[in-house]
């Protein structure tokens, strides 16, 4: 007979913390016993997030915001959405925990302790957009398996910590470098410690950015754990799943990263046009690198009543991948007619940037507000849904809000 083996400690006490009370004769829960008291844990508790917020998906957990939840100019951890491929990691102590970076592009391997890398480098804090490749994707027709993200997998928080480059750079990089792969500690949703959930990564130019960072901090105090703790890289306007979470190891690459999740139909579109519903090659898959053009409408939210001759003023952000926000405008008609908003510069390149407008209604009635931003390479976003393709990524089409003048 196979002997009852039992939890490690461990386990026990982040289930204890989990649970908030110890768990008495804990010492003799069998081994792969999950508490009824942990099986329908609050994610709003869990992962402290606004209740207002959306859950997707709670295997692996992924949360969305509401449009006008994300209102803030830097977004707070509770209006943050968490997108995971696989299981958030347990027991990340940084006492023990260690960053190697290696690869066939990397003059050495070496390995830093957490200590080792924040008196080393010198710390950095910019504002970051993050938005997950596939916010919109519910959007789209014919439907895309994955998380049904409406508006809500972008946030641009307050991250600090070293810059990539300077750890690269400390390292040593052979002149054929082309890319770095990150490899995380979650843990893949079969549980197969041979796979890695997700291991993804940029074209060594944009490692090697100044914005760049392997953070350390999010808005000012350690990331929380679901946000990637203790380390995190962020690589602001890419889509976001190359802003690997928990990161234990980067390799420079002397090709394109092959980990998981860099192939087939994942955070790929397709190179050229196709009709919605088309089967497309892997070969004639396109890496997504920098975001489209994109806006959002925080305030109000959709739905707000107003008295006839009561001026709206309405606010949101708007990003643009690696480009500037050059311009932002609203219309009322329905994209007949457009009027400027006021834009902000960046506070930071990769960082969002605020609009505002002051808009009057000509008479009583239903309105629909459409915001559209235009990237300093004069690239507007669509009013309508853009270029179907078969993971729905990318949808930059203008957000809207409903208005009632009664
Ligand atoms: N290790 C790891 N990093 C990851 C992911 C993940 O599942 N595991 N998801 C990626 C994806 S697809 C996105 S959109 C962002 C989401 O970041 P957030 O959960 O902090 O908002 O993290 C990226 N980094
Ligand atoms: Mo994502």
């Amino acid at each position: 007979m196979k002997r009852r083996s039992f939890v490690k400690k461990s386990v026990m006490t982040s289930m204890a913390t989990v649970l908030g009370s110890e768990i008495v004769f804990g010492t003799k829960l069998p081994n792969g016993y999950i508490p009824l008291g942990m099986q329908d844990v609050d994610p709003f508790i869990l992962f402290q997030k606004d209740k207002r917020m959306t859950v997707l998906n709670s295997k692996p957990w992924n949360i969305e915001a509401k449009a006008h939840l994300l209102d803030d100019k830097i977004t707070p951890n509770k209006y943050m959405f968490i997108r995971n491929n696989g299981l958030i990691p347990e027991n990340m102590d940084v006492r023990g925990w260690t960053l190697t970076i290696d690869g066939e592009s990397a003059k050495q391997n070496k390995t830093y302790t957490f200590k080792e890398l924040k008196s080393k480098f010198e710390h950095h804090s910019y504002q970051l957009t993050l938005e997950c490749g596939g916010n919109g994707r519910s959007e789209f027709d014919p439907p895309a398996k994955g998380n049904q993200w409406t508006v809500g997998a972008v946030s641009c928080a307050q991250w600090t910590g070293i810059r990539l480059k300077d750890v690269l750079q400390d390292v040593g990089i052979k002149d054929d470098a082309v890319y770095i792969g990150y490899h995380a500690a979650d843990i893949h949703l079969s549980r197969d410690p041979k796979k890695e959930a997700i291991s993804r990564g940029v074209p060594i130019t944009k490692a090697l950015q100044d914005e760049t960072l392997l953070a350390f901090q999010m808005n000012g105090e350690d990331i929380p754990l679901a946000h990637g703790y203790p380390l995190r890289l962020v690589a602001g306007g890419w889509p976001a799943s190359v802003s690997g979470k928990w990161i234990e190891r980067i390799s420079i690459r002397n090709k394109v990263h092959d980990g998981a999740k860099m192939m087939g139909s994942a955070y790929r579109v397709p190179c050229n046009p196709v009709a919605p519903g088309e089967k497309v090659n892997d070969q004639d898959m396109c890496i997504i690198e920098s975001m489209p053009v994109k806006s959002l409408i925080t305030y109000p939210k959709t739905g707000a009543m107003l008295k006839k001759g009561e001026e709206l003023r309405i606010r949101g952000h708007a990003w643009a991948g690696e480009l500037e926000v050059a311009k932002t405008e609203y219309s009322i008609d329905f994209g007949s007619t457009w009027r400027d908003c006021l834009l902000d510069k960046p506070v930071n390149r990769l960082a969002w940037q605020h609009f505002s407008a002051a808009i009057s209604f000509p008479k009583k009635g239903y309105y629909e507000v459409w915001a559209r931003a235009t990237d300093s390479q004069r690239v507007s976003q669509p009013m309508l849904l853009p270029g179907w393709n078969p993971k729905g990524y990318l949808n930059n089409a203008c957000h809207r809000i409903a208005v009632k003048i009664v």
